[in-house]
């Protein structure tokens, strides 16, 4: 392997990956420009193992998402609708209910819950929900509202993130998914997404949430305008973040889907560019402890194979995505537990059933 390596022009950063040192902005961009992902692959491997062995960790969980009605209309996303289209919807406190209680009898141990920044929910619709879900599975895990969310409630309850959070944590909020990061740069941000937060104030959010005493995520959306530098400067941002709260859990890159959204004259991206995204993000990310390979947007078989490359977890069942399909996504909307756990022994590698928080739910060796 060291051949190969070389012959990548990769010999330095491969010191420091054996040396457990940090990569610079310049060692990601050689990557980035690089084609050698056989070579990234080896390197990001060995920080994976380091890391979590051969464990990688999936999780019996169900996605909720309570409403698509959005103020923010993103040009990068199709499941975002304004109140009136045909395809808008929104769920009552009862509906939400019954989408908790169908499954009831299945092992389910996180509920994933996200939806649009809507015009004029009340805050008490968000606490309503939260109370309904744990009302009628008391052990569930909520892992609910992105940063984006978590910013429009604290000004709906008009106090601040802290206050607002303490309040959502007593209604069963557990945790915080990665959504809403995008690309933190400013310019793609106008470009795409000119109403939302700003990538700074999404970072300033997710660091109250772990100041709080609350595990978060962190996503990319790649694959549509950013360039390779704006994907170092949202990476590096993520690291300096997580260097001054260690609140985040798992690193998620999302790869775009362009169908319905008004970006759709972009191609999407390719395996390729799919697996080099994983590596890279595993090299770069040396304080996040886990790279989550999103089998609904990689698709089973890239996920699969991300396993070799950097990362070690594959989310999990989700049971109804949404998100995704909108924007055209083929992959089934779900996948049985039985069908990860093939995946991950075929790649050699120990599937172990977590929760939210990781903590360790059955090993399938
Ligand atoms: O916030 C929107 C992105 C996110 C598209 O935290 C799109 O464990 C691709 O964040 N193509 C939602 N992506 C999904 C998400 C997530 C998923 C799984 C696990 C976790 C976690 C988080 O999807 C949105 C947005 O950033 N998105 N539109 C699209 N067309």
């Amino acid at each position: 392997m060291d051949d190969i390596i070389k012959k990548a022009g990769f010999w330095d950063i491969y010191q420091k990956v054996l040396a457990n040192e940090r990569l610079s902005i310049e060692d990601g961009r050689l990557l980035y420009q690089s084609n050698e992902i056989l070579a990234m692959g080896y390197m990001a491997n060995i920080v994976r193992e380091r890391k979590n062995g051969h464990n990688t960790y999936f999780i019996y969980n169900q996605h909720l998402n309570y409403s698509n009605i959005c103020t923010n209309l993103c040009k990068f996303c199709a499941f975002g609708r304004e109140r009136g289209d045909a395809l808008a919807y929104e769920m009552s406190v009862e509906e939400v209910r019954e989408k908790i209680s169908q499954r009831i009898n299945e092992p389910i141990v996180e509920i994933h819950m996200v939806g649009g920044i809507h015009p004029d929910l009340p805050f008490d619709y968000y606490l309503e929900v939260l109370r309904a879900i744990k009302e009628i599975r008391p052990a569930v895990h909520i892992q609910a509202f992105t940063c984006v969310e978590i910013a429009h409630l604290a000004q709906l309850k008009g106090d601040s993130i802290e206050n607002t959070l303490t309040v959502l944590v007593e209604a069963g909020l557990g945790s915080v998914p990665g959504g809403g990061a995008e690309v933190f740069s400013t310019r793609i941000r106008e470009m795409t997404c000119a109403d939302k937060l700003s990538g700074k104030d999404w970072l300033e959010i997710a660091q109250t949430i772990h100041r709080s005493g609350l595990r978060s995520n962190a996503t990319m959306l790649y694959g549509h305008l950013e360039t390779i530098d704006e994907r170092l400067e949202h990476l590096d941002a993520l690291r300096l973040a997580q260097d001054q709260t260690n609140g985040f859990l798992a690193f998620i890159p999302l790869a775009f889907h362009p169908k319905n959204t008004a970006l759709d004259s972009l191609a999407g991206t390719t395996g390729f560019d799919d697996l080099k995204n994983i590596a890279i993000s595993r090299l770069f990310l040396d304080n996040f402890p886990h790279i989550k390979a999103y089998w609904v947007m990689l698709g089973p078989k890239i996920a699969q194979l991300a396993l070799t490359f950097g990362a070690d977890d594959m989310d999990g069942t989700v049971k109804e995505e949404i998100i995704t399909h909108m924007a055209g996504a083929e992959t089934d909307t779900t996948i049985g537990s039985e069908t990860l756990i093939r995946l991950i022994k075929e790649a050699g590698r120990i599937p172990v059933e977590r929760g939210t928080l990781y903590d360790v739910i059955e090993v399938h060796d």
